[in-house]
Protein backbone atom coordinates (compact mmCIF):
# COMPACT_ATOMS: atom_id res chain seq x y z
CA UNK A 1 0.00 0.00 0.00
CA UNK A 2 1.96 2.91 1.32
CA UNK A 3 5.44 4.12 -0.11
CA UNK A 4 8.12 6.13 0.89
CA UNK A 5 10.26 9.15 -1.59
CA UNK A 6 13.39 7.69 -2.69
CA UNK A 7 16.05 7.54 -0.16
CA UNK A 8 13.84 7.60 2.56
CA UNK A 9 14.12 11.36 3.53
CA UNK A 10 12.31 12.02 7.08
CA UNK A 11 12.72 14.06 9.85
CA UNK A 12 15.08 13.07 12.43
CA UNK A 13 13.27 15.16 15.83
CA UNK A 14 10.01 14.51 17.25
CA UNK A 15 8.75 18.25 17.70
CA UNK A 16 8.92 20.19 14.48
CA UNK A 17 7.33 23.59 14.14
CA UNK A 18 5.27 25.60 11.43
CA UNK A 19 4.22 28.68 10.82
CA UNK A 20 0.91 29.79 8.62
CA UNK A 21 2.92 32.63 6.38
CA UNK A 22 -0.17 34.04 4.73
CA UNK A 23 -3.96 33.18 4.79
CA UNK A 24 -6.08 32.86 1.85
CA UNK A 25 -9.10 35.00 1.73
CA UNK A 26 -11.47 32.28 1.60
CA UNK A 27 -11.86 31.36 4.81
CA UNK A 28 -11.09 32.92 8.36
CA UNK A 29 -8.01 32.90 9.64
CA UNK A 30 -9.43 31.33 12.77
CA UNK A 31 -10.66 28.58 10.54
CA UNK A 32 -7.31 28.34 8.56
CA UNK A 33 -5.69 27.87 11.84
CA UNK A 34 -7.88 25.17 12.60
CA UNK A 35 -7.99 23.33 9.55
CA UNK A 36 -3.96 23.48 10.03
CA UNK A 37 -3.97 22.17 13.24
CA UNK A 38 -6.95 19.68 13.12
CA UNK A 39 -4.66 17.89 10.25
CA UNK A 40 -1.07 17.97 11.77
CA UNK A 41 -3.23 16.30 14.42
CA UNK A 42 -4.27 13.73 12.10
CA UNK A 43 -0.81 12.34 11.88
CA UNK A 44 0.26 13.48 15.48
CA UNK A 45 -2.14 11.47 16.78
CA UNK A 46 -0.75 8.20 15.35
CA UNK A 47 3.24 8.95 15.88
CA UNK A 48 5.32 10.32 18.64
CA UNK A 49 5.38 13.65 16.80
CA UNK A 50 4.34 17.09 17.70
CA UNK A 51 4.07 20.27 16.29
CA UNK A 52 4.40 23.18 17.38
CA UNK A 53 2.90 26.82 15.91
CA UNK A 54 5.78 29.77 15.17
CA UNK A 55 3.97 33.42 14.55
CA UNK A 56 7.09 34.74 12.77
CA UNK A 57 10.73 33.61 11.42
CA UNK A 58 11.77 29.97 9.78
CA UNK A 59 9.57 26.82 10.72
CA UNK A 60 10.18 23.25 9.44
CA UNK A 61 7.21 23.38 7.91
CA UNK A 62 6.13 26.61 6.09
CA UNK A 63 2.97 26.75 4.91
CA UNK A 64 1.59 29.41 2.49
CA UNK A 65 -1.14 30.14 -0.24
CA UNK A 66 0.23 31.51 -3.80
CA UNK A 67 -0.97 31.60 -7.51
CA UNK A 68 0.91 30.72 -10.03
CA UNK A 69 4.46 31.29 -10.34
CA UNK A 70 5.52 31.44 -6.50
CA UNK A 71 9.27 31.16 -6.11
CA UNK A 72 9.80 27.52 -6.63
CA UNK A 73 10.26 25.32 -9.72
CA UNK A 74 6.38 24.08 -9.40
CA UNK A 75 4.05 27.19 -10.32
CA UNK A 76 0.62 26.41 -9.83
CA UNK A 77 -2.33 26.43 -12.19
CA UNK A 78 -5.70 28.37 -12.01
CA UNK A 79 -8.70 26.83 -11.04
CA UNK A 80 -8.79 22.96 -10.80
CA UNK A 81 -6.12 20.47 -11.42
CA UNK A 82 -3.01 21.29 -9.27
CA UNK A 83 -4.65 21.96 -5.84
CA UNK A 84 -1.51 21.87 -3.76
CA UNK A 85 2.24 20.16 -3.48
CA UNK A 86 4.51 19.49 -0.11
CA UNK A 87 7.73 18.92 -0.06
CA UNK A 88 9.57 15.80 1.88
CA UNK A 89 11.62 16.32 4.57
CA UNK A 90 14.58 18.30 4.50
CA UNK A 91 16.49 21.73 4.72
CA UNK A 92 15.04 24.79 3.09
CA UNK A 93 11.74 23.87 1.10
CA UNK A 94 11.76 20.51 2.83
CA UNK A 95 8.49 19.88 4.54
CA UNK A 96 7.16 23.28 3.06
CA UNK A 97 3.34 22.76 2.05
CA UNK A 98 1.97 25.47 -0.60
CA UNK A 99 -1.28 25.43 -1.45
CA UNK A 100 -3.09 27.24 -4.78
CA UNK A 101 -4.98 30.21 -4.05
CA UNK A 102 -6.84 29.85 -7.63
CA UNK A 103 -9.14 27.30 -5.50
CA UNK A 104 -11.82 28.05 -3.30
CA UNK A 105 -10.92 26.31 -0.01
CA UNK A 106 -13.54 25.70 2.48
CA UNK A 107 -14.65 24.20 5.54
CA UNK A 108 -17.06 22.41 4.32
CA UNK A 109 -17.72 19.26 1.78
CA UNK A 110 -18.01 21.51 -1.15
CA UNK A 111 -15.57 22.97 -3.09
CA UNK A 112 -11.56 21.86 -1.93
CA UNK A 113 -11.71 21.10 2.00
CA UNK A 114 -8.74 22.53 3.27
CA UNK A 115 -8.56 20.18 6.00
CA UNK A 116 -8.56 17.32 3.59
CA UNK A 117 -6.16 18.38 1.34
CA UNK A 118 -3.75 19.79 4.59
CA UNK A 119 -3.70 16.45 6.04
CA UNK A 120 -2.88 14.83 2.48
CA UNK A 121 0.20 17.22 2.01
CA UNK A 122 1.43 16.76 5.35
CA UNK A 123 2.05 13.16 4.69
CA UNK A 124 4.20 14.09 1.82
CA UNK A 125 6.06 16.92 4.55
CA UNK A 126 6.32 13.80 6.85
CA UNK A 127 8.08 11.58 4.38
CA UNK A 128 4.92 9.87 2.87
CA UNK A 129 4.71 9.71 -1.17
CA UNK A 130 1.44 8.11 -2.35
CA UNK A 131 -0.59 5.17 -1.59
CA UNK A 132 -1.77 1.80 -3.56
CA UNK A 133 -4.60 1.59 -1.21
CA UNK A 134 -7.72 3.26 -3.03
CA UNK A 135 -8.96 3.95 0.87
CA UNK A 136 -6.07 5.71 2.11
CA UNK A 137 -5.60 9.26 2.66
CA UNK A 138 -2.60 9.07 0.58
CA UNK A 139 -4.26 8.01 -2.31
CA UNK A 140 -3.57 10.20 -5.22
CA UNK A 141 -7.34 11.02 -6.08
CA UNK A 142 -9.42 13.64 -4.47
CA UNK A 143 -12.17 12.86 -2.48
CA UNK A 144 -15.27 14.47 -1.27
CA UNK A 145 -14.14 15.02 2.24
CA UNK A 146 -16.77 13.26 4.38
CA UNK A 147 -16.80 14.38 8.38
CA UNK A 148 -17.86 10.87 9.48
CA UNK A 149 -15.07 8.94 7.76
CA UNK A 150 -11.97 8.46 10.05
CA UNK A 151 -9.47 10.08 7.68
CA UNK A 152 -6.39 8.06 8.10
CA UNK A 153 -7.04 4.73 6.72
CA UNK A 154 -4.82 1.33 8.18
CA UNK A 155 -2.38 1.76 5.51
CA UNK A 156 -1.82 5.23 6.48
CA UNK A 157 -1.14 4.42 9.83
CA UNK A 158 0.78 1.45 8.71
CA UNK A 159 3.30 4.15 6.07
CA UNK A 160 3.76 6.78 9.19
CA UNK A 161 4.48 4.17 11.49
CA UNK A 162 6.96 2.74 9.99
CA UNK A 163 8.67 6.05 8.97
CA UNK A 164 8.34 7.77 13.16
N1 LIG B 1 -0.75 17.76 -5.88
C1 LIG B 1 0.02 16.59 -5.94
C2 LIG B 1 -0.10 15.83 -4.58
O1 LIG B 1 0.07 16.45 -3.53
C3 LIG B 1 1.49 16.89 -6.20
C4 LIG B 1 2.24 15.62 -6.48
C5 LIG B 1 2.19 14.90 -7.61
C6 LIG B 1 3.09 14.92 -5.60
N2 LIG B 1 2.97 13.79 -7.48
C7 LIG B 1 3.53 13.77 -6.29
C8 LIG B 1 3.52 15.15 -4.32
C9 LIG B 1 4.37 12.84 -5.69
C10 LIG B 1 4.37 14.22 -3.72
C11 LIG B 1 4.77 13.07 -4.41
O2 LIG B 1 -0.38 14.65 -4.62
S1 LIG B 1 -2.35 17.76 -6.21
C12 LIG B 1 -4.58 15.37 -3.93
C13 LIG B 1 -5.34 14.08 -4.10
C14 LIG B 1 -3.17 17.05 -4.86
C15 LIG B 1 -3.87 15.88 -5.00
O3 LIG B 1 -2.72 19.14 -6.25
O4 LIG B 1 -2.61 16.97 -7.37
C16 LIG B 1 -4.57 16.02 -2.73
C17 LIG B 1 -3.17 17.71 -3.66
F1 LIG B 1 -4.82 13.13 -3.40
F2 LIG B 1 -6.58 14.22 -3.69
F3 LIG B 1 -5.38 13.74 -5.36
C18 LIG B 1 -3.86 17.19 -2.58
CL1 LIG B 1 -5.46 15.43 -1.37
CA1 LIG C 1 -4.99 24.71 -9.53
ZN1 LIG D 1 -0.04 13.68 -2.97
Amino acid sequence: GFSTFAGEPKWTKQVLTYRIVNYTPDLRPADVNAAIKKALRVWSSVTPLRFIKKDRGNADIMISFAARGHNDFIPFDGPGGSLAHAYAPGKDFGGDAHFDEDETWTKSTEGTNLFYVAAHEFGHSLGLSHSKDPNALMYPVYRKFDPSVLLLHQDDIAGIQYLY
